[in-house]
């Protein structure tokens, strides 16, 4: 070895011998139990930037744990690699999407192996390339096919100059990003999945898993399951009947208007004969739909001459058209009780609405949390659950009503119109959609062909009047199944293969908590569904969730737009890739915010400089440099390896991991004076070498490059330590002492005496002696550290 540490050959070399020997690739072995660790894949965009560094340093040193405890381990890579920012850097720098992407691939890949990850490259998948989208388009017909994908109207946002579709992103202010036109709503048919099939599994299986408590309230949060009761009202017009649900049927005797949402179809049938309601409706379709400007919105209504009939009372209530009511939420239709809901308080308020208290409670209306009816007939001094219980069976026994569960996920709307995306495979023939039938359907690549589709005649038009379908996937959809094609990536001819079913579920799936709702309900439906086609096997495809903390520099998350961005390639330059990943593990624990530092940077390689020198000095060793010390080394450091293992193993905490082994370092370090080493040779090197083990997984390089050229052994048949070696040392030990099977003593003797001086120790016993005394001892029964019985007479 030479006497400076020369991070640079070392990690090239090392990189170097993993990519010739293969060392990573990941095969079906059924003697060894298998691990899948993934993390989450990048967009190409160019660069990698901090936060991918430790997103893919937490993956990596835990799969090289895995694999030091007897893990066959899968960690696969990949790009997620469709998408805006290509196609916009198609019209910036006049190239095609395809080749800028490429590149970046290119490049980002050069910069991941310059980090010395231990990825199965040959199970490499690149979303945008065609031997990955055609298996998706084959996944979305059997999607088709089973009614799992259909057409439906949805709004749009249009620049009439440009004469596109815009993604919310491009639209800034009201205005087309590129024409600064007025941008305007269109309605036009696109492309669903029918996600709510699958709605109660994705709420239920959430309990399966081993998830952040936050991760799975956002999901659960997004799914909204909420219990309730659709209540029949009858009206005064034309005899029919309207629909409400509502979660709280206990407050029935408490309503004082009912609501219809502007776009019910019943509000639109009223503004035939009324034009005031007409112009209300209509103004109320302006602004944004979303669900959260609704509610934030001031509250407004518009009074109509008819009435439904409370059910039980029969007492009249007036219908109002109110703009905070959903189409889309429950019926569109609700009970007013504003006596108990925020929104119909306010709402009653403005338009001076009778305000009825039906729960009694000190606190001021409205008022919604438990306590006893009053004011509702039959269900008075009830509280509110016996209530909703008694209400639901008068209702259901009246048939004006029955329980259900209402939920917000809405189907998945998976079209877009632009063209760096994956083509949906269908044909239309007359209007009528149906699958394409040569698969793949490719996506053109010609040097002008980087347009929407829509506007590609080659493509859209093909023989005897048909044409094509021209929009494009949603990039979500590649991200929701690739998990499972990195089993099987390197199989071009099946989507699927033997070992989909060895690999899954994924083990560990580690990345950012922006990805909290969509991404990962996405890919749980996906799984369901493949499941379905018999596709998978196992109902859930994360088994447990790392969420990685932010990169943060100067208490602001690193980012482009903040100007603050570090980047990594020049300190790998620097100190190195070993340097980088332990100061990534080192700084803190997986799930917090990290700090970028230049010192602590420095700091890392420091210590990986001083564990090279200290290296340097056990492998120039000669016979006299050892010298007898009187104090254990391996006892000393006994409790940082107890702690090693219990933070690799059960807490995944990561930081203190390189705690510990920096305090290891310290104390092999004090045993060293000038040439001499004060410890007993070989627990010097025991320790040395626990040293390396558990800091290969963090800083590869250097501990496998030490652990070959200083202790002279073959990295890959290093393990980490057995159970035992986790033990705290026993200097004595309790024997159990019998005499023809009954224990007729406890001697505490020193640990590991052989037999003939256990005998001689406890026979001199009192207890012991006095029945051995004048009888011959046919036979002694020994276990080492434990026991021993003489059997006599
Ligand atoms: C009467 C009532 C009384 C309500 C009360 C609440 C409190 P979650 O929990 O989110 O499911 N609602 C129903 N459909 C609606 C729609 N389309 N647009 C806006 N609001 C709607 O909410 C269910 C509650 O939201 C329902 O229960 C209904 O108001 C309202 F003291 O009915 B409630």
């Amino acid at each position: 070895m030479s006497d400076i540490y020369n991070f640079k050959q070392i990690e090239l070399e090392a990189q170097k011998k993993w990519h010739q020997q293969n060392t990573y690739k990941a095969e079906i072995d059924q003697n060894k139990p298998k691990f899948y660790c993934l993390s989450m894949l990048p967009y190409p965009s160019g660069n990698l930037h901090m936060g991918h560094v430790r997103n893919y340093t937490i993956g990596d040193a835990i799969s090289r744990y895995k694999r030091l405890k007897g893990f066959n381990v899968l960690q696969p890579m990949g790009w997620d690699a469709f998408g805006l920012p290509a196609e916009n850097a198609a019209l910036d720098k006049k190239i095609h999407p395809k080749k800028w992407t490429d590149e970046n691939i290119k490049h980002m890949t050069k910069q991941l192996k310059s980090l010395g990850f231990s990825y199965d490259w040959s199970k490499e998948v690149n979303t945008s390339d065609v031997s990955y989208y055609k298996f998706e388009q084959e996944i979305f017909i059997k999607m088709f096919e089973k009614g799992l994908a259909y057409r439906k109207k949805s709004m749009v946002n249009w620049d009439p100059i440009d004469k596109t579709v815009l993604a919310n992103e491009q639209v800034i202010d009201g205005k087309g990003w590129r024409t600064g036109a007025d941008v305007v709503r269109k309605e036009i048919d696109t492309w669903f999945l029918k996600i709510t099939e699958y709605v109660d599994e994705l709420e239920s299986g959430l309990e399966d898993i081993d998830w952040p408590e936050n991760v799975v309230n956002m999901q659960k949060n997004w799914i909204g399951k909420s219990k309730g009761i659709e209540i029949d009202f009858k009206t005064d017009f034309e005899n029919k009947t309207l629909k409400a649900f509502t979660t709280r049927p206990d407050t029935l005797f408490g309503v004082t208007f009912f609501g219809l949402s502007p776009q019910h179809p019943l509000a639109e049938q009223l503004s035939k004969n009324d034009v005031k309601l007409a112009a209300f409706i209509k103004e109320q379709g302006k602004g944004s739909t979303a669900e959260s400007d609704i509610t934030k919105a001031e509250k407004l209504g518009y009074k109509t001459s008819f009435n439904v009939f409370n059910p039980i009372t029969n007492e009249n209530i007036p219908i109002w058209i109110i703009n905070y009511v959903l189409m889309d939420y429950g019926t569109g239709a609700i009970m007013g009780v504003p006596g108990h809901d925020e929104r119909d308080f306010e709402f009653a308020e403005k338009y001076k609405i009778q305000i009825k208290r039906v729960i009694e409670s000190e606190e001021p209306l409205p008022y919604s949390g438990d306590g006893k009816l009053i004011n509702s007939q039959e269900l008075n001094n009830l509280n509110v659950d016996e209530a909703f219980k008694k209400i639901s069976k008068m209702l259901s026994d009246n048939h004006a009503g029955k329980e259900l569960y209402q939920y917000r996920l809405r189907d998945w709307g998976v079209s877009r119109q632009r063209y760096w995306g994956c083509p949906i495979p269908i044909v239309y023939k007359n209007g009528e959609p149906r699958p394409a039938q040569n698969l793949p359907v490719e996506l053109p690549l010609g040097d002008k062909d980087h347009k929407p589709l829509d506007q590609n005649e080659d493509f859209k038009n093909i023989a005897d009047g048909e044409i094509r379908e021209t929009d494009t996937f949603d990039t979500f959809f590649e991200s929701s199944w690739y998990f499972a094609r990195y089993t099987s990536a390197d199989n071009k001819n099946k989507i699927f293969d033997e070992n989909t079913n060895y690999w899954l579920p994924v083990d560990l799936y580690i990345g950012g908590v922006e990805h909290a709702i969509l991404h990962l309900l996405y890919a749980r439906f996906f799984h369901k569904v493949l499941r379905d086609m018999k596709l998978v096997e196992g109902d859930e495809p994360f088994k447990k969730l790392l969420t990685q903390g932010m990169v943060l520099k100067d208490g602001a998350k690193m980012s482009k737009s903040k100007g603050n961005v570090v980047d990594p390639e020049k300190y790998i330059e620097l100190y190195g890739a070993d340097s980088i990943r332990t100061f990534m593990i080192f700084a803190s624990p997986p799930e917090q915010s990290l700090e970028w530092s230049d010192n602590g940077l420095e700091g890392c390689h420091r210590f990986l400089k001083r564990l090279y020198a200290l290296s340097e000095k056990i492998k120039n060793r000669s016979e006299d440099t050892f010298k007898d010390s009187n104090t254990s080394i391996e006892e000393e450091i006994k409790e940082l390896s107890i702690k090693i293992n219990d933070d690799y193993e059960k807490r995944l905490n990561l930081n203190t991991i390189v705690s510990s082994c920096m305090e290891i370092f310290n104390k092999l370090n004090r045993r060293i004076d000038k040439n001499k080493i004060t410890a007993d040779e070989n627990e010097f090197l025991k320790v040395y070498e626990f040293l390396l083990i558990s800091l290969s997984p963090i800083a590869p390089h250097i501990c496998e490059y030490l652990y070959e050229d200083v202790l002279e052994k073959n990295f890959n048949n290093a393990c980490w330590p057995k159970e035992d070696f986790f033990q705290q040392k026993r200097s004595e030990v309790n024997y159990l002492v019998q005499v023809n099977g009954k224990v007729r003593a406890n001697i505490v003797l020193r640990v590991n005496l052989n037999q003939s001086d256990v005998e001689k120790a406890v026979s001199k016993h009192p207890n012991i002696s006095k029945y051995l005394e004048g009888n011959e001892i046919k036979k002694v029964i020994f276990i080492k550290d434990k026991l021993i019985n003489f059997v006599n007479g």
